[in-house]
């Protein structure tokens, strides 16, 4: 039996989806053109009218807003009301430039919970279920979006916010959470600070898991599984966009659908801005369709993906997005060859390694170079040295097969990388400081 929150929007047909977002479209074009004067001029820049946009079809006509035009705007240049009609703010976490501030009145709230709570009842939440909301509560998203969402099933919310880990798991065990969300990183440490406590994965009453808001690869999901004895599914969303739950994954654990009632989501070359076909990777671009406070028309995500219409088992038609592959700032180039740091990761997780590393690029004599800081479990550490060189002769040996330039790995004391409590910082790149 398939559960859904709104069964007749996600199981619609995709006629019936596409005629929803052809109505919702013509009307928000005419929105933002007569209420952003910042968007008019690009508009009027390309000569593109609101009448030129008669369906979604004709999105592509319409010029792109990147992280940069919402920079420039702010805070109030792409406010699409009255600040009077407006009941909250949020914020990115970015820590370079000015920080992007996003607007909501009362039904881009609406909007946004329902979401959410789509991603909820898919990870199998119902009215008896007690969500523990573990993602930072604030300017942040992710605590005020799952706690909506997790209002609207009617869960039990435990606003728990991120960080002290101690009430965390007292109020986890004593209150018999059954669906926790957090950072895949902060879930992979309540799970080892379980295990510390000497609780074993059947000792919790947790069932799902809700994970996203910083990238995270299938060998962490299989690892957190296993630690909290859960099945974890994925959220993705973005400040701009509302924040969670603009896709969340089903049952099949097989990519994100899209709320495709929404937002409508197009995959472009990075470089040209040519949109490419169905199955082809490239940058992630959303157009909100009904959000009215703040609501961007082709956001470019700067996400790497790929889209799918292949039917999905939960019976939800909206279009499927892969995990992100990292994001097109977030690649490393070093020596000339593209890394992600989801790379590092798999080859980790695969040779037996816990998922709390670091990655340090920086530049020697005009080389780049790449050092991976990988910790040991208690049951792993060894004070032989040969033993260790052995160890990280190995790793360097796999990183080399998976990335294509070998790294100098270090294999670091158990409890000496820091741990995160919200978006992991897994890579400095030290380059940026000389330049
Ligand atoms: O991270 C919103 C969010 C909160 C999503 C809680 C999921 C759960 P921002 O801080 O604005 O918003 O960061 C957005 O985070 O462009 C992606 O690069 C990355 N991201 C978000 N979800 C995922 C995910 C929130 N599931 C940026 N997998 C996005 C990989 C993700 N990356």
């Amino acid at each position: 039996m398939h559960h859904y929150y709104q069964p007749e929007i996600e199981t619609a047909s995709r006629e019936e989806i596409l005629a929803i977002q052809n109505e919702k479209i013509v009307k928000q074009v005419k929105h933002v053109y007569e209420n952003v004067p910042y968007y008019r001029d690009l508009m009027d820049k390309k000569g593109v009218k609101p009448e030129d946009v008669k369906s979604v079809d004709d999105i592509k006509k319409l010029p792109f807003l990147s992280k940069s035009d919402l920079r420039e705007a702010y805070p109030y240049g792409l406010l699409a009301t009255d600040l009077k009609n407006c009941v909250r703010i949020h914020s990115t976490s970015g820590t370079t430039g000015k920080r992007v501030v996003a607007f909501y009145t009362q039904a881009d709230v609406d909007l946004w919970e329902d979401c959410c709570a789509r991603a909820i009842v898919a990870a199998g939440g119902d009215k008896g279920d007690v969500v523990q909301v573990s993602y930072g509560y604030g300017l942040f998203t992710g605590g005020a979006g799952l706690h909506g969402g997790s209002h609207k099933v009617g869960c039990l919310t435990l606003p728990m916010s991120s960080g002290n880990t101690d009430r965390q798991i007292q109020f986890m065990m004593d209150l018999n959470a059954t669906i926790l969300c957090a950072t895949p990183s902060y879930a992979a440490y309540l799970g080892e600070s379980l295990a510390e406590r000497g609780y074993k994965p059947e000792d919790n009453k947790l069932k799902a898991g809700i994970f996203g808001a910083e990238p995270w690869t299938e060998e962490m999901r299989r690892s957190i599984e296993q630690s909290l004895g859960i099945k974890a599914y994925d959220i993705y969303g973005l400040t701009e966009t509302s924040g969670p739950g603009v896709a969340f994954e089903c049952c099949e654990q097989k990519g994100m659908h899209i709320n495709e009632d929404h937002f409508y989501a197009e995959i472009i070359d990075p470089d040209t801005g040519e949109v490419l076909p169905e199955g082809s990777k490239g940058e992630l671009v959303f157009t909100a369709l009904d959000k009215e406070a703040f609501p961007l028309l082709r956001y470019r995500t700067r996400d790497i993906c790929v889209l799918t219409r292949e039917k999905c088992s939960c019976g939800r038609t909206f279009v499927k997005m892969c995990k992100p592959m990292g994001r097109s700032d977030d690649m490393l180039i070093i020596r000339g060859v593209n890394v992600f740091p989801s790379q590092i990761e798999t080859v980790l997780l695969n040779e037996g390694y816990t998922p709390n590393y670091q990655i340090v690029v920086d530049r020697v004599n005009n080389s780049d170079t790449l050092d991976i800081y990988v910790e040991l479990e208690a049951s792993q550490f060894s004070d032989i040295v040969s033993v260790n060189q052995a160890r990280e002769k190995k790793l360097a040996g796999a990183m080399r097969t998976m990335l294509g330039i070998g790294p100098a790995i270090h294999l670091v004391a158990p409890k000496s990388i820091a741990r995160s409590e919200g978006k992991a910082v897994r890579v400095i790149d030290k380059r940026k400081l000389h330049d």
